[in-house]
């Protein structure tokens, strides 16, 4: 081979190594660039046998794990008793809101009946900064009963690549609280037909586990106009909270991987015989 020929293709492939390399560059920064988005989806179940209790819509937040939402065996706060006797969880969401703003919060809506099917929504979270997962809901029926995790840090939920580090939370018959903010009053208590929700009366205690006074609604009707029957031991998986996680690119990866896949595409019509380009790179 003579010598400019030698010269010739060597330059070629050194054109050719450095071609490559930058495609390669860009697809790596594309991915990478994957950063910290991820689409979470909560699934909640009621686990219990139908005419036990129900749950209303779920209050949640991936949060960065500062905010505290009650403590137990401690008076409870007013965003924790709006989830407890109101089930509504507005005064909890504002709470938050303004402990930790920058954290994804929502509700999973809708009442969580024994016996119906789950109830889904996805939220798109950070995971560089929300990474902890809170959540409460009400109890039905009761005065003010609910569900919810006391340690704002119990459940680190994510990493920060975005993988699902907890795959479901089953909340235990155990784990529901009274807020010791109303009195047990079945006539005033949420979700028992014929109850005066207005007819409260302060309680003036604390948190505490007290899931005893649920089977006294034994027998009574529910919203659902069936006879409650709790059917309830202390053991008992009462409620699951499921999630899945989708990556989602952000913008500029895209554009980045598109340069990628357009560079690789070039350089493969380029070897191509039977191409301009590929005749070409043949001399
Ligand atoms: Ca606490
Ligand atoms: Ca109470």
């Amino acid at each position: 081979m003579s010598n400019p020929l030698r010269a010739c293709l060597r330059a070629r492939l050194r054109a050719s190594l450095r071609h490559s390399a930058i495609a390669s560059a860009l697809l790596v920064a594309g991915a990478a660039a994957q950063a910290t988005l991820v689409d979470v989806t909560v699934t909640v179940h009621n686990l219990q046998p139908v005419n036990s209790v129900s749950f209303a819509a779920l209050q949640l937040a991936f949060n960065n794990g500062s905010y505290d939402s009650f403590n137990i065996g401690q008076v409870a706060t007013a965003p924790i008793i709006s989830v407890a006797e109101a089930g509504s969880g507005v005064a909890w969401q504002a709470a938050f809101a303004a402990a930790d703003p920058g954290a994804t919060r929502g509700t999973v809506a809708g009442r969580v009946d024994p016996g119906t099917g789950p109830r889904t929504a996805t939220f798109r979270v950070d995971t560089s900064v929300n990474r902890y997962f809170t959540f409460a809901s009400m109890v039905v029926p009761s005065n003010d009963f609910f569900i919810g995790n006391d340690d704002p840090t119990e459940y680190l939920l994510l990493d920060t690549a975005g993988n699902l580090l907890i795959p479901s939370i089953t909340v235990k018959a155990n784990e529901i609280w009274d807020a010791g903010s109303e009195v047990f009053d079945p006539a005033a208590a949420a979700f028992i037909q014929g109850s005066v929700g207005s007819m409260r009366r302060d309680q003036n205690s604390v948190v505490a586990l007290n899931f005893a006074e649920l089977a006294a609604f034994n027998g009574l009707n529910t919203g659902l106009g069936t006879p409650f029957n709790s059917a309830l031991t202390a053991n008992s998986d009462i409620y699951r909270i499921g999630f899945s996680v989708a990556v989602v690119p952000e913008p500029g990866s895209y554009a980045l991987m598109a340069a990628g896949l357009m560079a690789v595409g070039f350089m493969a019509r380029r070897r191509r015989p039977g191409t301009a380009e590929g005749r070409q790179a043949k001399v």
